[in-house]
C-alpha cells in the first residue's frame, strides 16, 4: 500500500478528510491524488454502513480507508477494520489506558483483543492478513485537549501504537485559546512541539488536522507524515460561494 512506501522514504502522506456520506464522493476524493482518505465517525454524517460502502470505493482509487472514531467502541472499530479498514484515529485520547485500549481494538492476540472474523479485510490485504496486519494497520491517538498534553509521554510509550494526530480545534479550546485551525499562537505551537517530541522520543508517526494545503504542507515540512489537505464539505461550500461570487449580482 502506498502509504506505507511512502512511510519507509519519510516522505509524508497526504489525507483527504470525508464528513459527508456516499461512496461517489470517496472516489472523488481518493481519486484526486491524495494518500489516505478519512471518513470522520466523530462529527461527520457517516454512520457504520455508509462507512463500508465508502471504505470499498476509497481503495478502488488507491488510497488508504481510514476513519476518525469518537472513542474506543470495539464493536465499532473492529466492523470497520473487518470491512477493510487500514487505520483508526481515535479522538480524545488522554491516558495510556485508552491508548492500550485503542490498540487493544484494532491488532489481533497476542498484541490485542481484536475478535477473529476479518471477512472483507481479506480480500483488501490479502489471506495472510491475519499474521500481517501488526505492519499493516494503523492507530493513530488524537491529543486534542490540556488532558492529552500532559499525558502524551505515557500515551506515546504505548507498545505497537502507530502515531498521534493533533486535533488542533479541541486542543485550542482546551487550552483556553478557543476553537481555530491552521493556528500559530506560540502557546499552541508548543504544544505541537511537545507532541512532536513525545513522537521522536518513542519512534511514532505524527499527523495533525489543517484546513489549508499551505498549512498543511508547512507541518509536512517539519516533520509532520499525515496531513490533511482538504476535506469535502469545505470544499463544496467554498466552491459554491465561489462560483457565486464569480457570477455577481445581475
Ligand atoms: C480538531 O481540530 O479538534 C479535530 O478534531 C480535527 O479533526
Ligand atoms: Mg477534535
Amino acid at each position: 500500500m502506498r502509504l506505507h512506501e511512502l512511510w519507509e522514504k519519510n516522505l509524508s502522506a497526504r489525507n483527504a478528510w470525508q464528513h459527508l456520506p456516499g461512496t461517489y464522493l470517496s472516489e472523488l476524493l481518493a481519486s484526486s491524488g491524495v494518500d489516505v482518505v478519512t471518513l470522520d465517525l466523530q462529527h461527520g454524517m457517516i454512520n457504520l454502513a455508509s462507512a463500508g460502502d465508502s471504505i470499498l470505493a476509497i481503495e478502488a482509487r488507491g488510497a488508504a480507508p481510514f476513519a476518525r472514531v469518537p472513542e474506543v467502541d470495539v464493536a465499532q472499530i473492529g466492523s470497520l477494520l473487518d470491512a477493510g479498514l487500514a487505520g483508526v484515529i481515535c479522538a480524545t485520547v488522554e491516558s495510556r489506558a485508552q491508548a492500550e485500549a485503542l490498540v487493544g481494538a484494532i491488532y489481533y492476540p497476542p498484541i490485542g483483543k481484536r475478535s477473529c472474523g476479518p471477512n472483507r479485510a481479506l480480500l483488501s490485504f490479502g489471506k495472510d492478513y491475519l499474521d500481517c496486519s501488526q505492519d499493516r494497520l494503523v492507530s493513530f491517538a488524537m491529543i486534542e485537549t490540556v488532558a492529552g498534553l500532559e499525558a502524551v509521554d505515557e500515551i506515546a510509550a504505548t507498545e505497537y501504537l502507530t502515531g498521534l494526530f493533533i486535533g488542533p480545534g479541541d486542543l485550542g479550546i482546551s487550552m483556553g485559546i478557543g476553537p481555530g485551525q491552521d493556528r500559530s499562537e506560540p502557546e499552541f505551537l508548543e504544544a505541537v512541539e511537545r507532541v512532536k517530541q513525545a513522537a521522536r522520543r518513542h519512534d511514532l508517526r505524527l499527523g495533525i488536522h489543517a484546513n489549508t494545503p499551505e498549512y498543511a504542507a508547512n507541518m509536512a515540512q517539519q516533520g509532520f507524515d499525515l496531513v490533511t489537505v482538504c476535506a469535502d464539505a469545505e470544499l463544496v461550500g467554498s466552491g459554491a460561494i465561489n462560483a457565486v461570487q464569480r457570477f455577481g449580482q445581475l
